[in-house]
């Protein structure tokens, strides 16, 4: 089956800014549609999306990388068998820049994601099952969902320094049952948060966006909403934090601006150790800046097989930043975003430099997010440890949720 037609166009995503959608028709009519999310803690090197500028929009449109896919990126598919590797390579091709701002980032995932979907629908393969395949996986595993339930940092208006607070149940003997312990959380926490006087709002991902509360006074709420669901479940419930401190770090000063003080990594990582005998910590994500890799080192080999460290701005899924990472040890853990790299022949490439090196991996939505559910696919597809894909609201959120369990039922029941 060949690609006969190739359509783009902007779309809105979930914080209503325009976001980038590819949509191939194929010879047989059969359409699949592909989109672009968006980082708002965007790491220095990731790719870049193309942006209008000027008035318009805010200088948010991307009519740009639209017609970047209408006029040059379309030629290379029109009567091609959808092949996302060779398509891939083509398009990094032509581009021809280390940041792919040419083409764009924003067309080139959308682009390499539709390509991807539309491969699996020739090969009559559910698109978790084309992944696995072009990984050489001959079995695949559900990730283990972590749920951001708190909302802080650039993703809501609080005054709470840490970006996300997630909890992750672990050992509940199926993604279902994990689901249910995870909404249930934020359930409780809502009450929690009434009673309290707070606001239950949501922020970008679909966590409560309190007011008036210190990072602490967030962990400890959420501990107390885990400690009341943890008594009628069988697995654990523990909790992974998304600082995000590329954000926090003054790079003039090599020192990080930290509930009201200027604080050197050094005193950043006691206060994570100081969490860690406090609360039930599973992972720390960006506990430093992308800039700081000397301190990464240290970070990773003071919490080494107690907490995983996990590494976002500082790899961008980006391989030859992971290989420097396992040079380093500077991480344990890894987190795959497809549009930070800007293709998923590249994104497939970094998993694998993972996996050959045990490293974890999570596969990550952005904060941007539509209702596209290829994450969820990705993350079955190469048995990733773990997925973050927001909390238990919001419909860009659950739809990769959602998308799990349909899998786990295919895959308990075919
Ligand atoms: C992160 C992501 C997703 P953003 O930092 O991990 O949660 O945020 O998409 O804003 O970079
Ligand atoms: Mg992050």
């Amino acid at each position: 089956m060949k690609i006969k037609e190739v359509l783009a166009r902007e779309i809105y995503d979930s914080r209503g800014w325009p976001t980038v959608e590819c949509e191939l028709i194929l010879d047989n009519h059969v359409g699949v549609k592909a989109s672009a999310p968006s980082g708002l803690s965007i790491g220095k090197h990731e790719a870049v999306a193309l942006m209008d500028k000027g008035s318009r929009l805010m200088g948010h449109g991307v009519l740009k990388a639209v017609e970047n896919i209408q006029t040059k990126i379309a030629p290379l598919l029109i009567g091609q068998e959808p092949n996302v590797v060779q398509f891939d390579t083509a398009m990094i091709e032509l581009d021809g820049t280390e940041n792919k701002s040419v083409l764009g980032a924003n067309a080139m995932i959308a682009a390499s994601m539709a390509v991807c979907k539309a491969q699996a629908v020739c090969e009559d393969m559910e698109l978790y099952e084309l992944i696995a395949y072009l990984c050489g996986f001959e079995e695949v595993t559900l990730p283990g969902p972590m749920f951001n339930l708190i909302n802080g940092g650039m993703h809501a208006d609080t005054s709470l320094q840490i970006q996300e607070f997630m909890i992750v149940p672990i050992g509940m003997g199926s993604f279902r049952a994990a689901v249910e312990t995870g909404v249930m959380v934020f359930h409780i926490l809502k009450q929690l948060l009434q009673q309290q006087g707070k606001y239950t709002s949501v922020g970008d991902e679909g966590g409560f966006a309190p007011n008036a509360m210190s990072d602490i006074d967030a962990l400890d709420c959420l501990m107390t909403a885990i400690d009341i669901v943890q008594k009628e479940c069988n697995g654990t419930i523990m909790i992974a934090l998304d600082v995000a401190a590329s954000r926090l770090y003054d790079p003039h000063h090599k020192m990080y601006n930290w509930q009201g003080k200027k604080v050197l990594a050094e005193e950043l990582i006691s206060w994570y150790e100081k969490i860690t005998q406090q609360y039930p910590i599973y992972s720390i994500e960006d506990g430093l800046a992308e800039h700081d890799w000397a301190n990464w080192t240290r970070l990773s080999a003071q919490f080494e097989s107690k907490v995983r460290i996990v590494g976002d701005d500082i790899f961008a899924t980006h391989s030859q930043l992971i290989w420097e990472g396992i040079q380093h040890n500077s991480a344990d853990t890894v987190l795959i975003k497809p549009n930070q790299v800007g293709t998923i022949t590249e994104t497939l490439q970094a998993i694998k430099l993972c996996k050959e090196h045990s490293l974890n991996t999570i596969v990550s939505h952005r904060s941007g997010e539509t209702n596209d559910t290829f994450i969820a696919d990705l993350a079955i597809g190469i048995s990733a440890n773990h997925i973050k894909a927001g909390s238990c609201s919001r419909g860009e959120r659950m739809a990769k949720y959602n998308r799990i369990l349909r899998i786990e039922e295919q895959l308990l029941y075919f």
